[in-house]
């Protein structure tokens, strides 16, 4: 069996973090509370680019210590971290030199969040990887939008039920998203971010691709050929399917029964409460039992649980994410590693 999924299949536990321009307005805007999943307000709210990369100019986590946020992984008993370099609004969290829309380009903060990540988790033996959402890409030009839901799956939510502009170009609502074509994108932004993030923080552990709208098979080859400034890296089937299944299967939200299981390596990616990205009025949390059931239900059948933080704007996780965090790892003390 392949060696670089040795780590993995013994970790069982690890954490997500959806963090980004989103957790601004989180959940909020022009007053109204946009439903649905946090990191998905730009489409939901057919947000203006413009309008959107204003939110931007208020993204300044002050309080962001990354020692702590491994910190807490670590205590909780997690042995790896999964966080979203770039999600579906475009906005990197690093330096970019493809796309002026990053954190250190577009923020009054003005640092690459990605770095103090990395050198914590080698000083705390975490395996890091970037989840990189690949095609949709609603600020920068070119990249792709949800447009319905397909036998392929992994265009929730519907786009193409808001409205007849959206309907009309391909999940965007925005002019300004379509100035550039999808090959253009691919070649000058997603191609070229994806080798900065396998450049420069180091060892990178996972390559977490979402989402594969629009993707063709020659722009996953060029993808995938990026993999190879990592040699042990491993990566999900959301890259492209069929022809791209990558390493392990990514259920998500749910636990496979025992009768779905094939064999094939899973991690089941679950949130603490109803959103990913954080969302102010979200106070639907699992409790701490649920959350340890859960995560033995999926030791027990083979699978890692890949739990999601989905940090402030300020830089904290939340309160409650903070409390459960803390429980599961006064569990995992006395009950031994699961
Ligand atoms: C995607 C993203 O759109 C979402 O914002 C979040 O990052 C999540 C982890 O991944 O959403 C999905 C992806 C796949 C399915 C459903 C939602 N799916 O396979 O059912």
């Amino acid at each position: 069996r392949d060696k670089r999924m040795e780590w993995w299949r013994e970790a069982r536990f690890g954490m997500f973090i959806h963090w980004g321009v989103y957790a601004v307005p989180a959940g909020y805007y022009n007053g109204q509370a946009i439903n649905r999943i946090g990191e998905w307000i730009m489409n939901r709210g057919k947000i203006p680019v413009a309008d959107y990369q204003e939110f931007a100019k208020q993204f300044d986590p002050v309080k962001y210590d990354a020692d702590a946020w491994v910190k807490m992984a670590k205590e909780a008993g997690m042995k790896y971290m999964v966080i979203t370099a770039k999600h579906h609004d475009g906005f990197a969290l690093f330096k970019s030199n493809a796309s002026k829309w990053n954190m250190v380009d577009a923020t009054p903060y003005g640092k690459d969040l990605l770095k103090p990540l990395a050198e914590a988790c080698r000083k705390y033996g975490i395996k890091l990887g970037f989840y990189y959402s690949q095609a949709q890409d609603w600020n920068n030009p070119g990249g792709a939008a949800a447009r319905k839901a397909t036998s392929e799956g992994w265009a929730n939510p519907d786009s193409s039920k808001i409205d007849e502009y959206t309907k009309a170009h391909e999940g965007h609502w925005d002019p300004a998203q379509t100035t550039k074509t999808m090959a253009q994108y691919i070649d000058e932004v997603a191609v070229p971010q994806v080798k900065e993030l396998l450049t420069n923080y180091g060892d990178v552990a996972v390559l977490w691709w979402d989402t594969p709208t629009g993707m063709t098979d020659e722009f996953a080859e060029k993808l995938n050929a990026t993999l190879a400034l990592q040699p042990n890296i491993i990566t999900n089937d959301r890259l492209k399917r069929p022809n791209f299944p990558g390493d392990y299967k990514t259920p998500e939200q749910r636990i496979p029964k025992e009768s779905e299981l094939d064999g094939k390596d899973w991690e089941t990616c679950m949130t603490m409460n109803g959103t990913w990205g954080f969302k102010k009025d979200d106070h639907n949390w699992k409790n701490t039992e649920t959350i340890i059931r859960n995560l033995l239900d999926i030791a027990s059948k083979g699978g890692n649980y890949l739990l999601n933080v989905g940090p402030k704007a300020d830089g904290t996780f939340p309160d409650e994410s903070i409390s459960r965090l803390k429980e599961v790892g006064a569990w995992m003390k006395v009950n031994g590693e699961a």
